[in-house]
């Protein structure tokens, strides 16, 4: 039978009954791709696999969460949703917004939106007010009208979008047919980290996993309020979807962190775009700057020494890693979602004139 979205496939583990009524694009089902080179890297036979969320209908994980939000929002009779967003959510809330036939508010940091993801919100008939303020202020603003006034938040505070995105753990593991060993994972507003380790201790209890991941956390190096331990108030980083300064899942994911013996640590603007690099010159997958968190954050625990209290690292430094070593990072969105980065990594096309010769000369062959 086809894939019917993530409601359909995993329904006694959601919020859902027989009344909700299901708004579905069909999303979850990404594929979990191995990585040679990654793998390779890591070394000792490990196994390295990427889960690209990018492949959702919206472009990014936001899908698995708005599938319930938005359903459960219709059961209970809402007609408008409210969302503060970097990008994605936005997105998303649009489009499953869209596809129930209600209305839609989302509040964005004014100038921090990549072109894609505005896009999607504006066609998918979103209201889109561009705040002169960060994320911060516009959770603010979503959390007081949403309130006092008649429409429901789908942000990560609403809990039925942590429910929904545990399920990208859930396919992980009937993938692998176990838990990962190491699980990497971009960090923002801290919502999938909490729902990746939720979905991981289900699915244990539900007697599909015998083990559980150390999860490891990364925030961008200049908005890193967990890392730091405390509230950035200006945050900034060219990982736009993660510019956020006060995470709504701060305490939750502090206990992912810790109950997994995992780890949150940073990454600079440069390991960033390198990785995001690094992972489309070299495994063809074109994510978006925060999604490349993820890989930028295993590259910098294979460094070993900058990393002093990452679990890998240590590992490694003691070969004391299990000989065939799982580890999974999630790229959260697709690079297709911010073209404009193209530009900081100083790539264009070369330009000529419609001659054979003009031609040859710029594929770099001899006449
Ligand atoms: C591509 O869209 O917060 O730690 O408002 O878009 O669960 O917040 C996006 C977050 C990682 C961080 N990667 O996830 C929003 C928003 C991408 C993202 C994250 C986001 P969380």
């Amino acid at each position: 039978m086809s894939w019917r979205g993530i409601i359909e496939a995993y329904r006694p583990f959601l919020p859902v009954s027989n009344k909700t009524p299901v708004v579905t694009l069909n999303e979850g089902n990404t594929p979990l791709i191995f990585s040679p080179r990654l793998s390779e890297m890591v070394g000792r036979e490990a196994s390295v696999y990427i889960k690209y969320e990018g492949l959702n209908p919206t472009g990014s994980f936001k899908d698995r969460g708005m599938t319930v939000a938005i359903s459960r929002a219709i059961e209970k009779g809402s007609r408008a949703v409210i969302c503060a967003s970097t990008g994605n959510t936005s997105a998303a809330a649009a489009a499953y917004a869209a596809r129930a036939g209600i209305d839609c508010f989302v509040l964005l940091p004014k100038g921090k939106i990549a072109r894609g993801k505005l896009a999607q919100a504006l066609m998918c008939g979103a209201k889109v007010i561009a705040l002169r303020g960060n994320f911060d202020d516009a959770l603010r603003l979503v959390r007081d009208i949403g309130e006092n006034y008649p429409v429901a938040i789908v942000n990560s505070t609403n809990q039925d979008r942590i429910e929904g995105q545990k399920t990208a753990a859930f396919e992980i593991v009937d993938v692998l047919g176990e838990a990962p060993d190491y699980h990497f994972l971009p960090v923002g507003n801290a919502g999938n980290i909490t729902a990746y380790w939720k979905g991981y201790r289900e699915w244990r209890e539900a007697g599909r996993s015998k083990k559980l991941p150390k999860m490891m956390g990364f925030e961008a190096a200049g908005a890193a309020p967990i890392f730091h331990e405390k509230v950035i108030k200006k945050p900034d980083t060219v990982a736009t979807a993660i510019r956020i300064g006060n995470p709504a899942s701060w305490k939750q994911a502090e206990m992912a962190i810790s109950q997994s013996h995992g780890l949150m640590d940073i990454v600079t603007d440069d390991e960033i775009l390198a990785a995001q690099k690094w992972l489309a010159m070299n495994d063809g997958i074109f994510v978006e700057p925060a999604s490349a968190a993820s890989i930028a954050g295993l590259i910098k625990c294979l460094g070993k020494a900058s990393c002093r209290k990452c679990p890998l690292a240590a590992e490694l430094r003691a070969s004391l890693l299990p000989k065939a070593v799982t580890i999974v990072c999630t790229v959260t969105g697709h690079g297709l979602k911010d073209p404009d980065v193209v530009d900081l990594h100083h790539l264009k096309p070369v330009t000529v004139w419609p001659s054979r010769d003009r031609v040859i000369k710029a594929m770099g062959l001899s006449l």
